[in-house]
């Protein structure tokens, strides 16, 4: 076999929606991410000439959408045929899947609507078949790319190395596929598409698979540590999803077989990052304390001005103390976001105040508990047994009204 370097890019997902969700982030903004979502590619696309690798290799998701707008398409298109001679092949995910309408297929109405848009360079081959197929590298007689495309009407759950037969056990052969390896770290409860295990590609004997889906990059290792492929990961964050910073990757495949990760490079792809933070609230008592604890958190997250951050507060927060960090956090990143609907104020009861009369069969259960407890503490013989009787108050009050406890 001989050494072969390849360019792997995926789920860039153009034309996604970039002012909604959590993030929010203002129109301006959008704006903003979206032309550095383009950068992505033309940067790629610089990238590939540059460094003139023997194919550039894209399982899925360029597109958000199976029929993106033609500005998208367009952008894309170009920016693929600049990368000729050097072949690019494609199979298209499960956001951009493949059917009659999207413009993958190049008799659809979107794509034959374009008039003077650019058509597909003869540099780019579409897995359009949703059953894999194989083809030579051109100028490298020795190299086969076998592929498949996402169709919408094939489930989520088909396993798609299942039906794929052993490859010839010579040359060098490369798969192209979206989908998911079961036992991925995964950042969070992003759906299994096409599903499949390490054992499942180790088995398929490929030399090299280039696996989109996943938007964390990371190599796929077979039982005995050796390398079978690897997610390239988003380079671009265009959602709370994506946290890890956007990257593309390189791959240098080597005689000595197996490989190893070594054969792997990652390039960051995105200059702005999205951070997530998680601060309770609970326990502190004023906004400077408040204040340094997010701090705390800011600087352990490695946030930077470029990036932006999204703050999840939660908690009691003590009576009579706002907390709104929003203005500072604007003026120190590009952009931030706080949630604070899950802050609820500290319960206020005053045990020592003398008990009202026996609350009737009207009262809610939140009183009759508080009128209980205040009974039992003016009845404790000692400072011991009160300050039990508060604890047991907040955490019961914690039950009734939160339906879970905070513990302090
Ligand atoms: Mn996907």
């Amino acid at each position: 076999m001989e050494r072969l370097r390849l360019a792997q890019l995926s789920d860039l997902h153009l034309g996604a929606c970039l002012s909604g969700g959590k993030l929010a982030l203002p129109q301006k903004k959008a704006e903003t991410r979206r032309a550095e979502q383009r950068q992505c590619l033309s940067r790629f696309a610089a990238h590939v000439r540059d460094t003139r690798p023997a194919a550039v290799l894209l399982p899925g998701d360029l597109f958000d959408s199976p029929e993106p707008d033609v500005d998208d398409l367009n952008f894309a298109i170009n920016a693929l045929n600049s990368i000729a001679p050097i072949p690019v092949f494609l199979a298209p995910g499960n956001h951009d899947a493949y059917a009659p309408s999207s413009p993958y297929d190049p008799h659809s109405a979107l794509y034959q609507s374009r008039g003077s848009g650019p058509k597909w360079g003869s540099n780019v081959r579409i897995f359009a078949a949703d059953r894999f197929e194989t083809v030579p590298l051109p100028g490298h007689p020795n190299v086969t790319v076998t592929g498949v495309a996402f169709h919408r009407h094939v489930p989520d759950t088909h396993r798609p190395l299942a039906e794929l037969p052993r490859a010839a056990q010579n040359g060098c052969r490369i798969l192209l596929f979206h989908g998911s390896l079961e036992s991925y770290p995964r950042a969070g409860a992003e759906p299994q598409v096409l599903p499949f295990t390490a054992a499942e590609l180790a088995r398929a004997g490929y030399t090299y698979a280039a696996v989109g889906h996943y938007h964390r990059g990371g190599p796929i290792v077979g039982e005995r540590g050796e390398l079978l492929g690897a997610y390239a990961g988003a380079p671009f964050a265009a959602s709370l999803g994506d946290l890890t910073p956007g990257s593309w990757l390189d791959v240098e495949l080597t005689p000595q077989q197996p490989l190893n990760e070594s054969a792997l490079r990652w390039h960051r792809a995105d200059d702005r990052a999205i951070h997530r933070i998680e601060m309770d609230v609970t326990g502190l008592t004023d906004t400077a304390a408040l204040a340094q604890r997010l701090d705390g958190l800011l600087a352990a997250s490695k946030a930077g001005q470029r990036d932006m951050v999204h703050v999840t507060l939660h908690g009691r927060i003590a009576r009579g103390v706002a907390f709104d960090p929003r203005q500072a956090l604007a003026e120190r990143f590009f952009h931030a976001a706080v949630d604070d609907s899950r802050v609820e104020p500290d319960h206020a009861v005053d045990l020592a105040a003398t008990p009202d009369k026996e609350p009737g069969l009207a009262a809610t259960s939140e009183e009759l508990f508080i009128w209980r407890m205040r009974k039992l503490y003016q009845q404790a013989p000692d400072e011991a047994e009160r300050a039990r009787i508060k604890e047991a108050l907040f955490y019961g009050l914690d039950a009734l009204t939160l339906g879970e406890i905070h513990l302090r």
